[in-house]
């Protein structure tokens, strides 16, 4: 490894060690690891095609990395040697590791899903591929200034990339606009071309690599020399810009669709150049396209990769001279779609207009897809196209063979509200798949004092095969056991307060503290401003009674708001107005301190979830489709407060009732309380805790230079209060206080937290994508 490292800083980054900047150092260790991928990503590759195997397709417009380096070290079991061979080499492992920037190629819940999804079918075997845009910049990179969120231009690209290949053979000329004559005959107005970038994609023990493929934007139009010479400098590169600019950035809303058409292009750009590889690879071997279902399932990852339905017709249509009906037949046995959101703001619809004018073809596709549909359902009332507007989701589930939610709850609620009538045509076709997160990432390397004492007890066997952390619970009536799991957390605990204490201003982080998490994008359903009205109200009272015995707390807070949000900046700016009061008090902040933490992205959250007591899984319930930060938080032995929402459901029955903090309505009591009206000047008069807290927000307690500086939070809260932060106030400070007591006895909490570690092994992505080959794609693993 030494010799490996040694020869790629010299051949690779040609620079010598006394030279060598740390990232050289990175860039070549990298190298050196990305080599002993190689020939099992060859070998994959050939097997696949040996067996003849069926491949699945991930299309997502997001893939939420993080880094790469430390997860291929891992799963490729070269930990220990890496580790001495850096060492030799005078450099610090974690200094190497920690010099990666992040690959932000997603907003949230979804994007990481799909890069937990990518590493489970590694590691079980199944040929698959991820597809994706190569964004120039990803998600923006927060700053917190005067206690406000600012977005600056997140820039890993601005540094050599050492985990893609870039492969210039492989790409697609894909158009937009111009017109179609005689019916079917499509002449684009303007193209660009789309080119593959891969990144290889391994597995537990290394043993199988799939590919990551995302696509750049590259000009069709080379530079304009003739205007350059004329001096028309910008003019000159005008085309290669425009061309780029599809792939440039990532959009950063991950609720609410803008219905801008540069996101319609980006949509259909990474579709269109998807479909047509997935043809070209599947004619390379197969040559009945009647075979597409059989050998060929795509997985559309929310709606926003729904054009790839009809552009599949289009290509067997227009180009390979299908009939239609065979078309559509053949594209329904392929796709498949996952919803991931109920929120109405959050379902995609395209005007008309823009849609036609970008997609003509497509459109008038479209429109024969729905003709089709109902003629063969005439009792639908629904339809694709609908007062002007394209709906991606019908557009999706019509398309599909198989429709599946991410937690049971959400997959019953698509069933009653969004897709009722749907459902009621064809009731087989909506499956549950509640959601995963691979445990490579998430517990054995976030968590390595844990997952070593794990080792010791069960050996490494839990790894692929998660659900063996049951075989930890006889270990629970072993004091040693009990003693070592609260060492681990406490380690990781002290390590977390001292990075915090060096690199936060304000702050006494002490680890004694509960310290009690809420990491997540910041948006009203995800009630972050319940989380703070309830550290108000606490701080409120620590300072009626400083003696009565509290328990000290750290709230800890992080996320990103979509920049175009303002209810969810103000949060975080309350968030930060309050912290700055609450850490100076002179009387409680023994007791209580608070932070937000800027720049939320994964790998913070691999920093902070080890050494988390306390997990905030407090949305309104019915809102939060699955979440997967809860399953993080239980695997690493965090407790949970939260609503029985979204897979929070799934985790309490798993975990135990008694091994969890329940609180709040459910899904049937908001729809009740939302009916009554001034529901929340109810709830408001008949709690002075919460009146007091809302009281000092409205008053500028904490903008003493702006008094109403917060007064729409509190004006909101006590009056429209859509997501019932107000209904739900008494309960959660309830829950809360009994997380005081249960805290307070440390042997009894451990033991509740171990068996939270012990009970989440079903989470694991593995899991889930066993589920999906089970259900949905019908693939094989071939490992
Ligand atoms: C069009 C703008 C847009 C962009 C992204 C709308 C919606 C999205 C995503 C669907 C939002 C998202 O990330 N949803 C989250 O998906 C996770 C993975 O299934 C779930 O665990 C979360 O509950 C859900 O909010």
């Amino acid at each position: 490894m030494k010799d490996a490292i040694g020869r790629h800083l010299s051949y690779s980054i040609g620079k010598t060690p006394g030279a060598a900047t740390l990232r050289d150092w990175r860039m070549a260790v990298s190298l050196a690891i990305r080599d002993r991928m190689a020939d099992a990503w060859f070998a994959s590759t050939r097997r696949t095609y040996e067996a003849g195997a069926k491949r699945v397709y991930y299309l997502s417009m997001e893939f939420l990395v993080g880094r790469l380096l430390e997860d291929g070290i891992v799963n490729l079991r070269l930990e220990e040697r890496v580790s001495e061979a850096l060492a030799e080499l005078g450099q610090d492992y974690a200094e190497v590791i920690a010099d990666e920037p992040d690959a932000a190629l997603g907003n949230g819940g979804l994007g990481r899903l799909a890069a937990c999804y990518l590493e489970s079918m590694s590691t079980l075997g199944c040929p698959a591929y991820g597809y994706g845009i190569r964004y120039e910049h990803g998600l923006f990179r927060q700053q917190i200034v005067d206690g406000r969120q600012v977005e600056r231009p997140e820039t890993w690209l601005q540094q050599p990339h050492a985990w893609e290949f870039e492969r210039p053979e492989s790409r697609y000329e894909i158009g937009f606009g111009g017109s179609v004559r005689d019916g079917t005959v499509w002449t684009p107005g303007e193209s660009v071309w789309a080119e593959a970038f891969d990144t290889p994609v391994a597995g537990w023990n290394g043993r199988w690599v799939n590919t990551l493929r995302l696509w750049s934007a590259k000009p069709t139009e080379p530079f304009d020399l003739d205007r350059f010479n004329r001096g028309e400098y910008a003019a000159a590169a005008e085309s290669e810009a425009l061309a780029r600019t599809i792939s440039r950035v990532l959009y950063p809303d991950d609720t609410t669709e803008q219905g801008k058409e540069l996101r319609l292009k980006q949509e259909y750009f990474f579709s269109a150049a998807s479909i047509r590889d997935i043809l070209r690879r599947f004619e390379s071997q197969f040559s009945d396209l009647r075979q597409l279902p059989e050998k060929v399932a795509i997985q559309l990852n929310d709606t926003h990769p729904a054009i790839a339905g009809p552009e599949l017709v289009r290509l067997l249509c227009d180009e390979k001279g299908l009939d239609f009906d065979e078309a559509l037949q053949i594209a329904q046995g392929t796709l498949n779609y996952t919803n991931h959101t109920l929120l109405p703001e959050a379902l995609e619809h395209w005007p008309e207009g823009l849609f036609g004018r970008l997609l003509p073809r497509h459109l008038a596709i479209i429109d024969r897809i729905d003709h089709a549909h109902a003629k063969a359902n005439p009792s639908r009332t629904s339809s694709v196209r609908d007062h002007g507007q394209v709906k991606m989701g019908e557009l999706s589930f019509i398309m599909a063979n198989r429709v599946n939610g991410v937690s049971a709850l959400h997959t019953e609620l698509m069933k009653s509200t969004v897709f009722a009538e749907l459902h009621r045509l064809h009731p087989e076709r909506i499956v549950n798949q509640t959601n995963g997160v691979t445990p490579r990432r998430w517990l054995l390397s976030c968590n390595r004092r844990l997952s070593t004492l794990i080792e010791e007890r069960l050996g490494l066997g839990w790894v692929d095969d998660l659900e063996q952390l049951h075989d930890l619970e006889p270990h629970l009536d072993d004091p040693a056991f009990l003693d070592a799991y609260a060492a681990a957390k406490t380690a990781n605990k002290a390590d977390l307060a001292d990075w915090m204490n060096r690199t936060q201003e304000g702050l006494t982080a002490d680890p004694a503290m509960m310290f009690d998490v809420q990491i997540k994008r910041i948006h009203e359903y995800k009630r972050q401003h319940l989380n703070i009205l309830e550290t108000i109200a606490l701080w409120q009272a620590m300072r009626d009674a400083p003696n009565a015995g509290w328990t000290p707390r750290l709230k800890l807070f992080a996320g990103k708001a979509a920049p175009g949000y303002v209810f969810a900046k103000e949060i975080i700016h309350l968030i930060n107005a309050v912290a700055k009061v609450v850490n100076a008090d002179k009387i409680t902040n023994k007791m209580l301190q608070v932070a937000f933490l800027p720049n939320y992205n994964v790998s913070l959250a691999e920093k902070l979830i080890p050494a988390a007591d306390l997990s905030e899984q407090i949305s309104t319930a019915g809102k939060e489709a699955s979440g997967t930060g809860n399953m993080k938080f239980a695997l690493n032995g965090a407790l949970t407060i939260g609503t029985l929402d979204g897979a929070n459901v799934e985790i309490r029955d798993r975990v135990g009732a008694e091994n969890f903090f329940l609180f709040g309505m459910t899904t049937d009591e908001v729809d009740q309380r939302r009916a009554i009206p001034d529901h929340a000047a109810k709830a408001v008069e008949a709690d002075s805790r919460l009146a007091r807290a809302l009281a000092a927000v409205r008053d500028g307690r904490f903008s003493p230079e702006d008094p109403g500086l917060f007064r729409g939070i509190a004006d909101n809260i006590s009056g429209p209060d859509y997501f019932l932060v107000a209904s739900d106030f008494s309960d959660y400070w309830r829950a809360q206080r009994e997380v005081d007591g249960a805290f307070a006895n440390a042997g009894d909490w451990t033991r509740r937290a171990a068996l939270n570690t012990a009970r989440s092994g079903w989470f694991s992505s593995d899991r889930a994508i066993r589920g999906y080959l089970d259900d949905i794609w019908g693939a094989e693993t071939l490992l």
